[in-house]
Parts: structure tokens; C-alpha cells; sequence
């Protein structure tokens, strides 16, 4: 026996239908022939000598220092232990476990109505075949992770992996796709999915949109009867206070559109929309009242004659404000100034005093010039 005369394998994993090299080395070695054997213990080769008749299996490279041979096409009944036999004495064997991954099956949603109605309760369930190890079942609600129940059975080698959605059905989710996503090692980047649209049927929902927001006579007014349903609701019907629309030509149903040429007091009223499909009836109503365009002008006048008013009172008030406090400033300085002046210049008491009036008659004067 020589130092590092012994034989030298690795394990290999290999995806069904792939092939599979087993390579068995030996580092330091004289003429010692080398074996692969399968789990069954049958010897596949013996040096470059094929020994099972078995057209998958063929040689790779035969030498003293390797032994290398190949099983294409490989089967979840190839995985197993294999073994590497040096003959020298004793025998020196090494092991190479073979594992073979299970490809998962193409992933089918089961449990769908088409169409669903609003508030069905309904369960998806996905379901994929065949893999080995378990494969990783994922929701998708649009392109959101939703999450599901999963569940895993094993029938023989591989595994079959179901995930469950519950859900209950609204008008949101009319066209929403929900998609079933198997992930798995076998699949490597490429995983398997399945998709299916919801189709939602619901009864109608309606709403009236009326283009203007004050309508006035002569004016024209267009009203939008907006229905939702599945299926859609077509046509929708117009109603006025009860009974038929008057026929008058100013007044055009257009499909879900009703529109005044030109509005007049006449028209005002409660107009209904009603939209029903297979699910349900539903309406909308619009209490139109045309205003008179001159009371409308009337009322301006009135609010810009009000708006005056206060500007006027405002302004007054502020002007007195001003003057009040300038009369009062002034008032106390002529007072304090005149009596030093009017003492300045008198020869007597009584000549400063009426010096000192004087002036203050003068401020008067000024203040009311300043008004
Ligand atoms: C090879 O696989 C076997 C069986 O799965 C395991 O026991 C062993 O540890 C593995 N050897 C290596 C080197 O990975
Ligand atoms: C409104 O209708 C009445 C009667 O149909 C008509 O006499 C009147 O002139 C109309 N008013 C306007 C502003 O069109
Ligand atoms: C039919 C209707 O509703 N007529 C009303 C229209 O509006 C005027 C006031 O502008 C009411 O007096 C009518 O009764």
C-alpha cells in the first residue's frame, strides 16, 4: 500500500432527466484497477470495462489515477449510494451519494367560477406534482404576495404541494389575476407559474354628475348618469319627477347622458337615473333647480353694495383712529411749548396766558385743516 493510495469521490446532484459524472481519483497508485458500483451493488465498470448493460452509462476516463463514468437521462431510481473500489488488499471503497431533484409539474389553479359574484366566498387552490425536495408554493394578487395554506403529501419519491387561497369576492376584484408561483431548485431562475383572471359580476352602482354647479336659465346643463356594474348595465334609463321626460328639444338623452340646450325654470325638478343589469336595479337622483340669472345679479349688487358699506366704515374709523391720536400728540405739545413761549416773550403773567391762548386757538385751526 502506498501513502494516498486510496480512492477519492464527491457527492452529486444531478435534476431528473439530466446527466450525472461520478469521478472516483486516486491520488498515489501502482496498477490497481478501479470500480464504480451502483446502489443495487451491481458494478457498472470495472477499469474501462463496462459490466451492466445499461445505454445510459458510459465511459468518461479510465486510468490508474481516475475512474470517470457518466448516466444520462437520469431517473429518480438512479439516486442512491454508489461506490468507488480500489482493489488493492484490503479493498478500499468511497462513497458518492447521487441525488436527483424532482422537477415540479407545471402549477394548476383549481376552485375558480367564472364569473363569481360579489360576496361568493370562493377557495384557489394550487396545485403542482412532483418535486423533489418539496417545492415552495407563493400567491400573487396583481403582482402582491398574498399568503396561502400550504400543504405537502409525498407520494412515493417526490412530493405533491397544494397552496389554498380564500377569498371573498367584491367588485374590486373583477379583472384582478392572481397568479400561483412554484419555486423550486430544479427550476432554477426560471420558476413555473399559473395565472387566473377573476371576472366579478355585480350589480350596478349609478351616480350623476351635473356639469355645472349652479345652473341658471338659458344655460346648458349636461347630466352624466355614471353606472358600474358587470355586466354593464345598458342603457340607463331617465325619469323626471316620477314619470317620462317631456319631449321637448332642448331636452337630448344621449345614451347615459341627459342635456339641456338652454335651461328654463320649466325644467326643475327630480330627475332619476336608473341602470339595472341581471343582479340588480340601482338609481341616482338630481333635484335641478334653475336659478334665475337676474336674482342671481340682484343678489351681486346686493353683496357689493354690503362689501362698500363696510369698506366705507372701515376706512371712517380708521381715519378717526389717525386723527384722534395725532389731535391728541398736538395737543399735549402746543400745550407744553406755547406756555414757554408765550412766558418768553410776555412782560406779565397775564400777556404770556393770552399769548399762550392764542397759539392754541391757532392749533384749532391747524387741526381742523387737518380733518
Ligand atoms: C454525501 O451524501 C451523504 C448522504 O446524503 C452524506 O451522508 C455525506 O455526508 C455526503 N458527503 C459529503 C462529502 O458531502
Ligand atoms: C321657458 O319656457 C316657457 C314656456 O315653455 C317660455 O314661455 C319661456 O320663454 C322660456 N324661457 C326662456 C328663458 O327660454
Ligand atoms: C315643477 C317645479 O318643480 N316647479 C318649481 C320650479 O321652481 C319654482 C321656483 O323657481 C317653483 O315655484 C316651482 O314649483
Amino acid at each position: 500500500l502506498l501513502i494516498g493510495q486510496y480512492p477519492l469521490v464527491q457527492n452529486v446532484t444531478v435534476t431528473e432527466g439530466g446527466t450525472a459524472n461520478l469521478t472516483c481519483r486516486v491520488e498515489y497508485n501502482d496498477n490497481t484497477s478501479l470500480q464504480w458500483s451502483n446502489p443495487a451493488q451491481q458494478t457498472l465498470f470495472f477499469g474501462d470495462k463496462k459490466a451492466l448493460r445499461d445505454n445510459r452509462i458510459e465511459l468518461i476516463h479510465a486510468s490508474f489515477s481516475e475512474l470517470t463514468i457518466s448516466i444520462s437521462d437520469v431517473t429518480l431510481t438512479d439516486e442512491g449510494m454508489y461506490t468507488c473500489s480500489l482493489f488493492t488488499m484490503p479493498v478500499r471503497t468511497a462513497k458518492a451519494y447521487l441525488t436527483v431533484l424532482g422537477v415540479p409539474e407545471k402549477p394548476e389553479i383549481d376552485g375558480l367560477t367564472k364569473p363569481a359574484l360579489e360576496g361568493d366566498q370562493i377557495t384557489l387552490t394550487c396545485i403542482t406534482q412532483g418535486s423533489k425536495p418539496a417545492a415552495d408554493l407563493r400567491w400573487f394578487r396583481n403582482e402582491k404576495e398574498v399568503k396561502g395554506a400550504k400543504e405537502v403529501n409525498a407520494s412515493g419519491k417526490t412530493f405533491t404541494v397544494r397552496s389554498s387561497l380564500q377569498l371573498r369576492v367584491d367588485r374590486n376584484d373583477d379583472g384582478v389575476a392572481y397568479t400561483c408561483r412554484v419555486d423550486h431548485v430544479a427550476l432554477a431562475q426560471s420558476p413555473q407559474q399559473a395565472t387566473e383572471v377573476l371576472e366579478v359580476h355585480y350589480a350596478p352602482r349609478v351616480e350623476i354628475n351635473p356639469s355645472l354647479a349652479v345652473p341658471q336659465e338659458g344655460q346648458y346643463l349636461k347630466l352624466e348618469c355614471m353606472s358600474k356594474g358587470n355586466p354593464s348595465p345598458d342603457p340607463v334609463l331617465w325619469t323626471k319627477d316620477g314619470g317620462e321626460l317631456p319631449d321637448l328639444d332642448r331636452m337630448i338623452v344621449e345614451g347615459r347622458e341627459l342635456t339641456f340646450t338652454s335651461l328654463n325654470k320649466t325644467d326643475n325638478g327630480t330627475y332619476r337615473c336608473e341602470a339595472s343589469n341581471h343582479l340588480g336595479t340601482s338609481s341616482a337622483e338630481y333635484v335641478l333647480y334653475v336659478y334665475d340669472p337676474n336674482a342671481m345679479g340682484q343678489h351681486g349688487t346686493d353683496h357689493a353694495l354690503i362689501g362698500g358699506v363696510v369698506a366705507v366704515v372701515v376706512f371712517v374709523t380708521l381715519c378717526l383712529i389717525i386723527v384722534l391720536g395725532r389731535y391728541l400728540a398736538r395737543h399735549k405739545g402746543t400745550y407744553l411749548t406755547n406756555e414757554a413761549k408765550g412766558a418768553d416773550d410776555a412782560p406779565d403773567a397775564d400777556t404770556a396766558i393770552i399769548n399762550a391762548e392764542g397759539n392754541h386757538a391757532h392749533a384749532e385751526e391747524k387741526k381742523e385743516y387737518f380733518i
